[in-house]
Formats: C-alpha cells, sequence, structure tokens
C-alpha cells in the first residue's frame, strides 16, 4: 500500500517504541503497563484497561478505550470538539474526516476487534480505515452470528465461546452488524477512508490526535440522525501543534 511520510513516521513511532499490539506490550511475554509517556490511538483495546491519564479519546461500550496518542506528530494537530446533539448521550457517535484525496494510509499495527459479551456487540460502533480486517470474538458461553445487510452484505456463520472469525472493510461505509440468534443484538461498524476518527463520549466530546495541518471535512454518524443530519459536512482547519476545538451541530 502505498503511504504519506506522517503515516511512515507514526508507524516509525509506535514500531520504535512497542514491536508488537502498542495496547498490549509484552515484555519476558507478560503484558505489561503501555509507557505512560506514550500514548496511541486505538479502537481495539479492552475496555477493561483503565484510560490514561488526559485520554479522552472516545468510548468503548460502557467503558472507555484505554489509548489515545500524546506525542504529537510533526507537521499535525489535535482535533476536538464536541458532537452537539440530544442523540449523542445515547447513541454512540463516530466522528471522522471523510476524505483526504491522494493520500492512501497505512493499516494500523493492531487488531480492531469488535467482542460478542453479554449479547451485545462491543463497541457497538467501531469506526476503521477501510481495508482493516475486523475480528469478530465471541465472548459469551453460547453461540453467535454475525452478520450484515448493508453493502455487499456478508454472513460468517455461527461460533462458540472464545472462538473468532474476521472480514476485511474494503468498501467505506456503515455496516450494520447483527446476529442472526439474537436479534436484539446490533452494533454498527463505520468504514472511513482516513484514519482520522473517535466515538464520541456520551457528552458528545471527541478527540482526534495526529490530524495532519491542512482544511478537512468532518463528518458524523449515529444510529439516530437523519439523512440529512448524516450529510451534514463541518470543516475545521487544523494547524500543526495546536488543539482546534469544532464544535458540530447537525
Ligand atoms: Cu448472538
Amino acid at each position: 500500500m502505498r503511504t504519506t511520510a506522517p503515516a511512515i513516521a507514526l508507524l516509525g513511532l509506535l514500531l520504535g517504541a512497542a514491536q508488537q499490539d502498542p495496547c498490549h506490550p509484552q515484555k519476558n511475554g507478560k503484558t505489561v503497563t503501555p509507557c505512560p509517556n506514550v500514548w496511541y490511538t486505538s479502537e481495539s483495546c479492552p475496555c477493561s484497561v483503565k484510560p490514561c491519564k488526559d485520554c479522552s479519546c472516545g468510548t468503548c461500550g460502557g467503558g472507555t478505550t484505554c489509548c489515545c496518542i500524546k506525542l504529537l506528530q510533526k507537521g499535525t494537530g489535535v482535533l476536538t470538539g464536541v458532537v452537539a446533539h440530544k442523540s449523542a448521550a445515547k447513541f454512540p457517535t463516530a466522528v471522522f474526516i471523510e476524505s483526504m484525496d491522494g493520500r492512501d494510509f497505512l493499516l494500523p499495527p493492531w487488531t480492531v476487534r469488535v467482542d460478542q459479551r453479554n449479547k451485545e456487540f462491543f463497541p457497538k460502533v467501531a469506526p476503521v480505515l477501510v481495508g482493516s480486517t475486523v475480528e469478530f470474538l465471541n465472548s459469551d458461553g453460547f453461540e453467535h452470528n454475525v452478520n450484515s445487510p448493508d453493502n455487499e452484505k456478508f454472513n460468517l456463520g455461527n461460533w462458540g465461546l472464545n472462538e473468532k472469525r474476521t472480514y476485511s472493510f474494503t468498501r467505506p461505509g456503515v455496516y450494520t452488524l447483527l446476529c442472526s440468534l439474537h436479534p436484539e443484538m446490533v452494533g454498527y461498524v463505520v468504514a472511513v477512508k482516513t484514519p482520522y476518527f473517535a466515538v464520541a463520549n456520551e457528552k458528545g466530546e471527541f478527540r482526534i490526535p495526529n490530524v495532519p495541518a491542512g482544511k478537512w471535512k468532518i463528518k458524523i454518524w449515529n444510529e439516530r440522525l437523519k439523512p440529512k443530519q448524516l450529510d451534514a459536512v463541518f470543516e475545521a482547519v487544523v494547524e500543526e501543534g495546536k488543539d482546534v476545538r469544532l464544535e458540530v451541530k447537525p
């Protein structure tokens, strides 16, 4: 895959700091606490891991994702803000830069995982970079299924406790995740053309670090927003080394 200088720099940082899944570094075969001075974005961190100090990178089901990038890459800034819509309190809202023409991005070096536990998809909303392979894990003591009626549609079949199956999301768009065995289960994968995304917390706050400086178009998605609100585009001007705050009012 072709890539950009910032993406290479980020990969270099990741590889330099930890030659493995950055959220679960290992030493002598044991998982150790990630370096407190280097935080990473990852939607794949388990909710059982406590969030880093100052971390406000999003929610993961009922908990909080454990990591966010603290180190700012050269030529980038931080996009923060709030989704000012009442639906954000109840429905996890994905916030993302829709596209960056002419740029390709490296896939993250960690596994993006969506868990099925207590008959819920976890996280309920999982934004991923287009091309990412998502690992669907079953953490319940009974079978689950994963299928999606959206876009190209897929059905991964049924599987049991601690087993996993994967699916690669090669097109941008929102995929509803369903389980044919438990009609009440619903989750979403939002496949985005850039790696600059977050899931807002219940206050609607989001934080997207290491966004290249520039003028970008932001979109949001949650299951309750209407088509017109989902089509709304919000512009953000990101400056190097700065935090930009955006109020997203769909
Ligand atoms: Cu199920």
